[in-house]
């Protein structure tokens, strides 16, 4: 499909960016697995020496499939570059974070990076955050009350299913529920995040708020470098 060729088209733009010898944060979702896929490439091909850590055991998987090798989480490991996906941006380089179900290992690899850098095909720019639903990780044991908690802030909360069994509900890496916040438009971003995080039960949202530092954003087939 045409937004699959815009993909890979800032996930090559990314690779770019990787200089020998760097530890990268390896994104998840179907843009960030475009740019390991090719950086994979790189590696195998002896071009770069470089060592990662996955955000989702499923990056995690493809990062082994494609050759690169990872590090386990260390005291003192910071990333030189983490290369990862959004749901949405905003011109401000907010974003809303989660579609994939790993945004809290997101949220800790970008935390403990020098250098997050967004990748992301034309659909994710927007002017205001909102449009995609805020996914929250919840312990299971707090989901009543989060689901009350969040519904009195106007959140619309949805309990995520499983895609491939609608049975079962969605998991995250951690064996924690997902939950997606339907809030509209979001006004005031860092005070949803403050809202949020003292819910009991609220592990970690989908807002990534002054956490990224670039995004490279196919817009008319051509990359735009976003910098705040
Ligand atoms: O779940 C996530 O945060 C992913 O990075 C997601 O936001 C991007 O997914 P995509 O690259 O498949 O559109």
């Amino acid at each position: 499909s045409h937004l699959d060729q815009e993909k890979q088209h800032a996930a090559r733009a990314a690779v770019q960016w990787v200089r020998d010898g760097m530890l990268v944060g390896l994104g998840t979702g179907s843009t960030a697995a475009h740019f390991i896929t090719q950086l994979g490439e790189k590696v195998r091909a002896g071009e770069l020496r470089i060592q990662g850590t996955a955000t989702s055991l499923a990056s995690e998987n493809l990062a082994r499939q494609v050759g690169i090798p990872l590090v386990e989480p260390r005291r003192g490991l910071r990333f030189d570059l983490t290369v990862d996906g959004a749901d949405e941006l905003d011109p401000q380089l907010n974003l809303i974070k989660g579609g994939g179900g790993a945004l809290l290992r997101e949220k800790i690899i970008a935390t403990a990076s020098d250098y997050m850098l967004v990748v992301a095909d034309s659909s994710k720019a927007v002017a205001q955050l909102g449009k995609f639903p805020l996914p929250l990780e919840v312990v299971p044991f707090a989901l009543p009350w989060v689901l009350d908690a969040v519904a009195d802030l106007g959140g619309n909360p949805v309990l995520r299913i499983n895609r491939q069994d609608p049975s079962k509900q969605a998991h995250s890496d951690q064996g924690n529920l997902l939950v997606d916040c339907h809030f509209g438009q979001l006004n005031d971003v860092e005070k949803l995040a403050g809202q949020l995080i003292v819910i009991p039960g609220i592990v970690e949202h989908g807002l990534f708020l002054g956490i990224a530092k670039a995004a490279l954003v196919v817009r008319h087939d051509q990359i735009e470098v976003i910098r705040p």
